[in-house]
């Protein structure tokens, strides 16, 4: 299941990649708004409270859990790593939503290459250095437009929205994207993350209105 995902996911960055060009999507496209959406110009910004200081000598990305090969990068190694670029729509669960939010970094595929996650991994843990975390299954963040994203719009992802790197998972609502992000561990079972635990949806689909448990 993971396996083909994976590869599907693949071809798709291949094929993008190879487009020159995003091509802005229609505003007016049926289905884009998820049901209960408002489109917003603005970027609202979502936090505890707390926009933690991370200097890049300082960052790390751990991959551990159900792995063959657990590995923490430096943020010289993470920027070695493939780099892509990818448009996508951003939905929050408090009803807004930012069409055409243009995104860069590593792709999900590729920390999954990297780290080769056990047949028994199903799902996937983020922690992040606010002290956030957020749960989702492995098979969501193996599409082709999940990636830890160190730049918007051509510039660093600002620290109020989740720099030195954070989580994009455009098909699923934003509070599952870590921002921060400092862990990915690949779990046999789900875990529960700081808004799940708080009566938050596991998966949190926006087209199916998935907001609470
Ligand atoms: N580390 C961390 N990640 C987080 C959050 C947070 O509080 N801490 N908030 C989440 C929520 S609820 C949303 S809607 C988005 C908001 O991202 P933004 O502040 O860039 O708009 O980040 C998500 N990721
Ligand atoms: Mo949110």
């Amino acid at each position: 299941m993971s396996k083909d995902r994976y590869i599907a996911a693949k071809q798709k960055w291949a094929e993008k990649q190879k487009a020159s060009g995003f091509k802005p999507r229609d505003h007016a496209a049926p289905g884009r708004l998820p049901p209960g959406q408002k489109l917003t110009t603005g970027f609202p910004v979502l936090d505890l409270g707390v926009q933690p200081e991370v200097p890049h000598t300082e960052w790390s990305l751990t991959l551990d859990g159900l792995v063959e090969k657990p590995a923490t990068l430096t943020w010289a190694q993470f920027n070695a790593l493939p780099q892509v670029t990818d448009v996508s729509d951003f939905h929050c669960v408090t009803t807004w939503s930012k069409y055409d939010c243009r995104w860069s970094g590593v792709a999900f595929t590729t920390l999954f290459e990297l780290a080769q996650p056990k047949p028994e991994a199903k799902f996937v843990y983020f922690t992040s250095y606010d002290g956030y975390s957020t749960n989702v299954p492995l098979e969501h963040c193996l599409d082709d437009d999940v990636l830890v994203a160190t730049q918007f719009d051509g510039a660093p992802v600002s620290r109020e929205h989740g720099g030195p790197a954070r989580v994009i998972i455009p098909k699923l609502y934003a509070w599952k994207g870590a921002k921060f992000v400092k862990t990915v561990t690949f779990l046999a079972g789900d875990r529960l993350g700081f808004w799940e635990v708080r009566g938050y949806h596991a998966i949190g689909d926006p087209w199916k209105e998935e907001r609470y448990a």
